[in-house]
């Protein structure tokens, strides 16, 4: 085998992303050449509007695929030839791949954050999740949680039409289950009664400390996953883990995200337990 693989990152601020290191080691190991080269929009002081003509700049520049992250992944739909039915349902593209001078796009946020829950958090009970934050993680999120079988789910967002907005669309597609918008005065009863509760917000990242409810009110029977990554260690996954609920670090979401997205790049296989411990080691 004597390809190469030529991948961006388009993207506000994300220059210090860990996700361009993930792909060239696992190709490393692969032996195939591969470089994944961030194209960060504030650098170039480039509008997220330009994500189509980035594209198409990248195409004809010979880039094999791109993976699309805030505030990029809502417009760049407009931009593509075809979209996969689940990252359609979320309306929301993080991976685009080049084939044939066409632009397909992908949602590697939802398949990986569910992989990463099978594997981080199995056999737990999902009779009724919490879950914070609706928006570009918390859709993905959202949607992931009900394809693993979550019965009953409640969104809470400060932003109540964006929670209401994406629980109908949700409910409409999974009608075996129940998918409510709460308002976060109503969070703290439904955390107490919850068998798992989720972050998708910003809150716990390093320039956005502090927790998105109350951990008094978890109890040792519940789980809690994260999606911030940095630190891996947030406040909620550390009270969490003190508490003694099972927890799924955010890091799953991100190793699982880049695993999906390698797959998709290069038809290979990688390997979910190398590309986490590297991870880990950055
Ligand atoms: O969806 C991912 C994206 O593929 C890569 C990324 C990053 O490296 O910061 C963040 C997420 O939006």
């Amino acid at each position: 085998r004597n390809e190469s693989f030529l991948i961006g990152l388009i993207g506000d601020g994300i220059t210090e992303s860990l996700t361009p290191p993930m792909h060239e080691r696992e190709a490393d190991h692969h032996g195939v050449r591969y470089l994944y080269r961030p194209v960060d929009l504030t650098v170039i002081n480039r509008p997220g509007s330009d994500v189509g003509e980035l594209l198409r700049a990248g195409r004809d520049l010979g880039f094999n695929g791109f993976n699309i992250t805030h505030p990029c992944k809502q417009i760049v739909l407009e931009h593509l030839d075809e979209v996969d039915p689940q990252a359609a349902a979320i309306e929301a593209v993080n991976t685009v791949l080049i084939r044939d001078d066409k632009f397909i796009g992908y949602n590697t946020d939802c398949s990986g954050f569910t992989a990463g829950f099978r594997a981080g958090l199995p056999g737990v009970n999902l009779e009724r999740v919490v879950q914070f934050g609706s928006g570009g993680a918390g859709s993905a999120v959202a949607e992931a949680l009900l394809t693993v079988g979550v019965q009953r789910l409640d969104l809470v967002d400060v932003d109540v039409a964006r929670a209401a907005q994406r629980a109908a669309a949700l409910a409409g597609r999974y009608p075996g289950a129940v998918v409510e918008t709460v308002s976060p005065e109503q969070a703290p009863e439904l955390v107490k009664g919850a068998s798992g509760v989720v972050n998708a917000t910003p809150v716990g990242m390093h320039h956005h400390p502090g927790t998105p409810f109350d951990t008094a009110l978890l109890n040792a029977q519940q789980w809690v996953a994260d999606v911030v990554y940095l630190p891996l260690a947030t406040e909620l996954v550390t009270a969490a883990k003190s508490l003694g609920c099972q927890v799924l670090d955010g890091g799953h979401m991100a190793v699982g995200q880049a695993v999906d997205a390698f797959r998709l790049f290069t038809d290979l296989e990688p390997d979910r337990q190398r590309m986490r411990d590297h991870f880990l080691s950055l």
